[in-house]
This record gives structure tokens, C-alpha cells and sequence, in this order.
């Protein structure tokens, strides 16, 4: 075994270092990165995975949770976790995440049953990951991997594959490094051996410069959808932006209350790009209901960066429909990650609708919806409680407007357009002095108008906001 002193030293990224030793061959090519815009897994034949979860001060059974998940991370990937190793400690081993007895442990498993790659569950460092796959002499991943890897297997528009290699990119970067000679002839099709530091600043480069492009090109997306938003408001209908975690059911419901046909799938991340859909409610009046793509514990921060404008639709958002699984492993676990994610981007302000959906599978969804004052128990397959959900997205959305009336001098042309940019006006009477009209507006648009208000209705139906539970 080798010693910490054979190791890569921990953040210190010394730039005039030797050139590792390749490391003893193994199959696995699941941790080979891809090339430019490609998976991290090869699929050639089903990879043995064993997964690896650390204990720090939860409990056992958490860490076995996410061990779970781990494994249907991975089944979706395409490879197969066989085995599980789980250690308790007080502190992660800067050098090698788990203790080093138990990193010999998991060399010894795995060459008793011809493993290809170890999975841990949470992110390495570069630093670890070097360290691990010297000392195991196979691939050492994270879940970050894993989860860029299926996002990549599943992004389908220019969009969606664009943020996922840059996703990628900045995941790649930082580890060029560490994974030395290997990397650097696998990093995109250069292909020649031993090309050393020089080869490495060279790949570092060309890799730094597709980011940079991708950056700008994503950019380029976001310009073209500020002005679609702009014109949007113009017409200034309401939006609403289903989110959660993956697989809870978020393109079932979109599909079940507009026919939006978006891909609906057993499978975690099916959703990439947003899918966005008019959505007649029950009081007449019509808004933009958006898919978005699923979160899950441990989401990693590369990917939420690079989806900025793919979630800037849940941050602009006038309500946001948060999907649970109400019959979910752990719906509070999931639903507190949603949050943290949606924190991270900025959206937690957003009113939110809690839908404990599959309400058809068991009591679960319908238990929870008691819990969480004003929350909706439903079923997107079975239909149950949608036209409940519709009026309660439709009560909730009008909670946060109130009735009034104004009357507008004719010379006040911009006054009428902001009236008719900011609210949704239900009736116009010209009038000598003016125009008279009535409007739905949020309190604060209201409060701006005030000199043209001649009645205003502020007595709110809004119900009660979700509760924490007792
Ligand atoms: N029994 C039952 N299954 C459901 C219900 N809603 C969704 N599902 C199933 O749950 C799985 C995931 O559904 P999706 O609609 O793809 O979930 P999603 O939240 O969009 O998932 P991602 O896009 O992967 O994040 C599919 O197999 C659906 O058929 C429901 O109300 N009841
Ligand atoms: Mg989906």
C-alpha cells in the first residue's frame, strides 16, 4: 500500500511535480470523463460499481438513504453498484476522504469481485480523488460525477447540452491535475502518450477556452429570453413553475393539466430543458404553468450554476408548485433539499404550493396535505384533487393581487400602459376627464397608482400559508 507521503499533497497543487505513474489498468472507464460534450460513462459492457458512504454526525440510517439513492443514481447511469462499504467518522481525511484502512478494505473487496470504479457519495476533492484511484488502482468517483453523467446521457436541446458541458467543464477542470498523463490523452481525442505538463497546459487551455464560449453562447440565450419575458409582461400574464425533486411527478402534472406531452419517465433527471405551457384556470383567466429540471440532495453547484437560465423562469416566477412525492423514501428530506436549491438560485421568496402528489399509490400524500395547511394531495395518473389543485393555484395566484379602480387622465398615456403592464385589467370605460378602469394588481403596484385610485377593494381572500408541522 502506498503511504500518505507518495500521495498528492492536499491543496497544494504543485505545478513542477513529477508525472504520475499510470495507475494499475482496470476496465472501468465510467470515470473517463468523456470527450468534449460526451458522458462519463462508457456503456460498453455494465460496469461493477461499489459505492462508499460516510457517517459524520447523522445517523446510520441517513447515510444508508442516500446510499440508496447512490445506487439508483447509478443504475440510471447504466452501471451497477454490487457492493457498499459505510464508515463512521469524526472528520473526512483531507487526503483520502475515508481513513486509509479502509481504503485498502475497499482495494481488497474490489479485486475479490472484479470491480471497476468506487462511488462515494460525496464530493472529493481533486486532491482525494487522485489520492483514492492511486491507491485503489481504479476509478474513484463522486456523485457529482454521477449525476453530470446522467444529465449528460439525458440533455437533448443545444441548450440543455450546452449547460451540461460546461457543468462538466468546471467539474473537469480543477481535476485535470490530479488525474495527470491519464487525463490528458483522454480529454478530447489528442491521443498521443506521454505528453506530460505540456500536454496538460495545453488541454487545460483548449478546455478553458469552450468554457468561455459556452458561457457566452448561454448568455446569448438568456438576452433572447429576457426580451420574450419582457414581452410577456406587456400582455402580463402570471407564471407559475413547477418544481421539486426528480421523479416526483413535476412533467406528469404539467401534462395532466395542459396536454403539454412532455417526456414523462421512471427515471431520475428525465427532465432537462424547460417546458413552458398556457394554463387555463378555473376563474377564466390564463397563465404560463414551466416543467423545470429536478433537484436532488447534494445537487452539485456546477450544475446549478450552469442551469442559471434554465431556473431563472422558477426565480421570476409569480408562484412556484413545489411536487412531492407524497409517497416518496423521505418526502421531507426531499422537499428541504428543493429548498436549499431553490435558495441557491435565488427563489426562496417565490410563494410556493406544496402538491404532495401520487396520492393513488398510498395514504402518504394525503397524510403529508393534512400536515401542511393549504398543501394539495393529488394524483397526476389517476386524476385525483387536479381540479382542487387548478382552483388553489387560482386562489393562491389571486391572494396576491386586490381589486381596484382607477381613472387615468387622458394626457397619462405611460400611467395606463404601466396599469396594463403591471395587473391584468378586467374592464376600461373612457370617460371625459380620462379612462376608468378596473384591475387586479399586487399591493405594492396599488401603492405606486395611488393618485389615480378612486376605489380600492384590499379585504384579501388569500388563505392561510402553509404552516410548519407541529
Ligand atoms: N402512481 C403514480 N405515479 C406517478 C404519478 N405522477 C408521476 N408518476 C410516475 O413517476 C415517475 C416520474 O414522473 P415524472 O413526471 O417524469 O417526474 P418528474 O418530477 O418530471 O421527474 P424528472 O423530470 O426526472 O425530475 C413516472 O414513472 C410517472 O409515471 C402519480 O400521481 N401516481
Ligand atoms: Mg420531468
Amino acid at each position: 500500500m502506498s503511504d500518505s507521503g507518495d500521495l498528492w499533497p492536499v491543496d497544494d497543487w504543485d505545478e513542477t511535480a513529477e508525472p504520475i505513474e499510470e495507475v494499475e489498468s482496470h476496465r472501468g472507464a465510467f470515470g473517463d470523463y468523456g470527450g468534449e460534450s460526451g458522458g462519463l460513462i462508457e456503456r460498453t459492457f455494465l460496469e461493477k460499481i461499489i459505492l462508499v458512504g460516510v457517517t459524520l454526525d447523522g445517523d446510520d440510517e441517513e447515510t444508508h438513504a442516500m446510499l440508496d439513492e447512490l445506487a439508483l443514481l447509478v443504475d440510471t447511469a447504466g452501471a451497477d453498484a454490487v457492493e457498499r462499504v459505510h464508515q463512521r467518522r469524526t472528520s473526512l481525511d483531507p487526503a483520502t476522504y475515508i481513513g486509509k484502512g479502509k481504503v485498502q478494505e475497499i482495494k481488497e473487496l474490489a479485486e475479490a469481485i472484479d470491480c471497476d470504479t468506487v462511488v462515494f457519495d460525496d464530493e472529493l476533492s481533486p486532491g482525494q480523488q487522485f489520492n483514492l484511484e492511486k491507491i485503489l488502482g481504479r476509478t474513484a468517483l463522486d456523485r457529482t460525477a454521477v449525476i453530470l453523467d446522467i444529465f449528460a446521457q439525458n440533455a437533448s436541446t443545444l441548450e440543455g447540452k450546452a449547460q451540461v458541458e460546461l457543468a462538466q467543464l468546471r467539474y473537469r477542470l480543477p481535476r485535470l491535475r490530479g488525474s495527470g498523463r491519464k487525463l490528458s490523452q483522454q480529454g478530447g481525442g489528442i491521443g498521443t502518450r506521454g505528453p506530460g505538463e505540456t500536454q496538460l497546459e495545453v488541454d487545460r487551455r483548449r478546455l478553458v477556452r469552450r468554457v468561455h464560449k459556452l458561457e457566452a453562447d448561454l448568455r446569448n440565450v438568456q438576452a433572447h429570453r429576457v426580451t420574450q419575458s419582457k414581452q410577456r409582461s406587456r400582455t402580463r400574464n402570471r407564471a407559475v413553475a413547477f418544481v421539486g425533486y426528480t421523479n416526483a411527478g413535476k412533467s406528469s402534472l404539467l401534462n395532466r393539466l395542459t396536454d403539454a406531452d412532455v417526456l414523462v419517465e421512471d427515471r431520475l433527471f428525465a427532465t432537462l430543458d424547460a417546458t413552458t405551457r398556457r394554463l387555463p384556470l378555473a376563474g377564466g383567466e390564463t397563465v404560463f404553468a414551466t416543467d423545470t429540471v429536478g433537484f436532488i440532495r447534494k445537487l452539485p453547484h456546477q450544475l446549478v450554476t450552469a442551469f442559471k437560465t434554465t431556473l431563472d423562469v422558477v426565480r421570476d416566477a409569480d408562484l412556484l408548485i413545489h411536487v412531492v412525492d407524497g409517497n416518496g423514501p423521505d418526502p421531507i428530506a426531499s422537499m428541504d433539499a428543493v429548498r436549499d436549491v431553490l435558495a441557491e438560485i435565488g427563489a426562496e421568496d417565490v410563494p410556493e404550493l406544496l402538491v404532495f402528489n401520487k396520492s393513488d399509490q398510498g395514504d402518504g400524500a394525503l397524510a403529508l396535505a393534512e400536515r401542511y395547511e393549504g398543501s394539495v394531495a393529488a394524483s397526476a395518473v389517476s386524476g385525483h384533487n387536479i381540479e382542487l389543485l387548478l382552483e388553489t393555484v387560482g386562489d393562491r395566484l389571486r391572494s396576491m393581487t386586490e381589486l381596484a379602480e382607477f381613472l387615468i387622465p387622458w394626457d397619462r398615456g405611460d400611467v395606463l400602459a404601466s396599469v396594463h403592464r403591471e395587473g391584468q385589467v378586467l374592464s376600461e370605460s373612457p370617460e371625459e376627464s380620462g379612462m376608468r378602469l378596473k384591475a387586479r394588481l399586487e399591493p405594492a403596484s396599488i401603492g405606486a397608482l395611488r393618485d389615480y385610485l378612486i376605489h380600492h377593494d384590499s379585504g384579501s381572500d388569500a388563505p392561510a400559508e402553509e404552516t410548519a408541522p407541529s
